[in-house]
């Protein structure tokens, strides 16, 4: 098949830049696909560590400001990578110049912010995307398949945690390159916005809307020196939050996030309970999808951990030869790739900005149940 060359423009050379770079230069060589993503250039504010990002990854080209970036005549597509709190004018300007947008999750700091940036992309009808890219893990996109295909039957309980441990330490500061994630001005949320989301992605990919909600959250640490102004400042974000949930088909929800489960770097886990089987998986063991069936002969019944490594398990086919697995960096691949078939088919591939936004309500709405310590309905569940 002929590619024809869809050249990116990425903005943000953190490591989400590193990881779309990626997926980039390996989607041609696996995927046969209508487009070949051309590196075409890549912006951040700082000219040394831009030229050396562009050296490394091959760019043809830098800039340092995103706005020049998106004036570009010769980029299709701009790839935000960069904090949160610039996704929303970065994603605009580049809907209004007419450019495909690809978006890091979440989609924006709250939903307000995520309303403007779908009113755009919808407005000037250009392709979107958000990198929500668990989903396109295999084993997580074989629960989906056996979710679809009826296998749970009706299900009863959606159980999601996301825990981490690297904000502990009192001493760490907040804001600023790699801490802004700690800062509520440029993150929007805590571990809402930054790790539920994923989970929230992925149980209303799996099992449908989030109808309404009941959150807790904390700040245990409660100020924290400021990488920008370099004073002490109360800390603005969640550094944890669990939440009930129920969801439109009658199941019941329970997600929890921290960044203060010590001993967990990125512990990714959900589990589904339906009337007749149930899933669980595990973000460090991710090519496994575990699997119980009580409709098995009751002498053989028990959990199945399949190896989500054979042709004919999702994507696998593009890859090695069966038994042989890949990672985390092979979701991002899998994303553009369902992107750029999406592109030649022009169809809409999701998580668009629209289903993306979806999440951004829930998120929205489990912070308002936590500071009104109520129940909250979800709007437009
Ligand atoms: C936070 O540490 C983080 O990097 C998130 O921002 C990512 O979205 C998640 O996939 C891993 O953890």
């Amino acid at each position: 098949m002929k590619r024809k060359p869809l050249r990116i423009g990425l903005v943000g050379t953190g490591f989400m830049g590193r990881a779309h770079s990626n997926a980039y230069r390996k989607v041609g060589n696996f995927f046969d696909l209508p487009y070949e993503p051309v590196l075409q250039a890549v912006c951040a504010r700082n000219a040394e560590n831009v030229a050396a990002f562009a050296a490394k990854w091959g760019y043809a080209s830098t800039e340092s400001d995103w706005r020049k970036l998106v004036a570009r005549s010769d980029v299709d597509a701009i790839d935000i990578c960069t904090p949160n709190d610039t996704h929303k004018d970065i994603a605009i300007a580049a809907a209004q110049a007419g450019k495909i947008v690809l978006c890091e999750k979440p989609l924006a700091r709250d939903a307000r912010e995520g309303a403007a940036m779908v009113a755009a992309v919808e407005r000037a009808k250009v392709p979107n995307i958000v990198w929500y890219n668990y989903r396109r893990v295999p084993a997580v996109t074989l629960a989906k398949q056996l979710i679809d295909e009826g296998k749970l039957g009706k299900v009863f309980h959606y159980r999601a945690v996301f825990l981490q441990d690297w904000t502990i330490a009192a001493s760490l500061p907040q804001g600023g390159a790699g801490l802004w994630r700690l800062d509520v001005n440029a993150a929007g949320s805590g571990v809402t916005g930054d790790l539920l989301a994923h989970c929230i992605d992925t149980a209303l990919w799996l099992n449908g809307g989030i109808a309404s909600v009941s959150a807790m959250t904390e700040t245990f640490v409660k100020q924290r020196m400021h990488n920008l102004t370099g004073k002490v400042e109360p800390v603005g974000i969640d550094d944890a939050c669990a939440f009930l949930a129920r969801f439109g088909n009658g199941s019941l929800g329970i997600f929890e996030s921290t960044r203060y489960a010590r001993g967990h770097k990125a512990l990714y886990t959900f589990e589904i309970n339906g009337e007749h089987a149930s899933i669980a998986w595990d973000l460090h063991d991710l090519h496994r999808l575990s699997f119980f069936d009580h409709r098995d002969e009751s002498k053989l019944r028990g959990w199945r951990s399949i190896h989500v490594t054979d042709g004919d398990h999702p994507y696998m086919g593009k890859w090695w030869v069966p038994g042989l697995q890949i990672g985390y960096e092979h979701s991002f691949v899998h994303q553009v790739a369902d992107f750029l078939d999406g592109l030649g088919k022009g169809v809409a591939v999701g998580p668009t900005f629209a289903e993306a936004q979806r999440t951004q309500v829930v998120c929205d709405t489990v912070l308002e149940s936590a500071r009104t310590k109520a129940w909250r309905e979800v709007a437009g569940a």
